[in-house]
């Protein structure tokens, strides 16, 4: 039997958040892990969660968040609220943190139970920035995609489509879920069928840490409600 693989996505600082799922994850065993990149943006712990993920070893991709930060100066041309975000967090990353996320790859893949998987942030139209949030037989046709699951992020919400022989898997958000259950979601592999996982965690750990450093309200006000910001 194979062992299980556990993928995260779209963290965002929420340091409570990752916690949970880790805890979790050390209690069920679940040592592998991938995470499909948006470490930062939103929330003010990212000095914590990219620690922790460096220190375990997480294989690691770039997200859009991430990519604004150590490549466009914290730029993201459609948000001014996230590029506000960014650009404070600009100030407060650690500069090894920033090196290493500066040099984070924006795809990658493995092997899991006889299934070999390809993951991206966003898509693979456009690696940072697509939105999956449906998904037919002619997209993977028309990339020639050659894996058996196509992995993604992005739209923090959490999906699993098969698609004849292949699928699509979206492990949701660690961070921010946005399908309006506000407990924190990751994929576990387990053989060939993914199988998600909620987790409650310390929201109002998160809540009192963001008033304490002054960040605005409305980051926050939605994270009961699992509807993003
Ligand atoms: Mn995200």
């Amino acid at each position: 039997m194979a062992s299980q693989v556990a993928v995260i996505a779209d963290i965002h600082g929420n340091f409570p958040a990752l916690t949970a799922v880790l805890d979790e994850l050390d209690r069920a065993g679940i040592t592998q892990l991938y995470c499909l990149g948006d470490l930062v943006g939103y929330y003010c712990q990212i000095n914590e969660v990219i620690g922790t993920l460096r220190e375990r070893g997480v294989i690691t991709i770039l997200g859009n968040h991430d990519h604004a930060l150590a490549h466009l100066g914290g730029e993201i041309p459609r948000s001014r609220s996230a590029t506000e975000v960014l650009k404070r967090q600009l100030e407060i990353i650690e500069p090894d943190h920033l090196a290493w996320l500066s040099a984070l790859p924006r795809s990658l893949e493995f092997t899991h139970a006889g299934r070999s998987y390809y993951a991206v942030h966003g898509g693979l139209d456009d690696p940072m920035d697509e939105y999956i949030r449906t998904i037919e037989p002619a997209y993977l046709e028309r990339h020639a995609f050659a894996h058996d699951v196509l992995l993604t992020g992005q739209t923090h919400v959490p999906l699993h489509v098969p698609l004849g022989a292949q699928a699509h898997a979206n492990p949701g958000s660690v961070g921010q879920p946005r399908d309006g259950d506000p407990r924190a979601s990751y994929l576990v592999l387990d053989g060939t069928e993914p199988v998600f996982h909620r987790v409650t965690y310390d929201v109002a750990a998160l809540v009192a840490r963001m008033q304490e450093l002054g960040f605005p309200d409305y980051l926050t006000r939605r994270l009961d409600s699992g509807r993003g910001v």
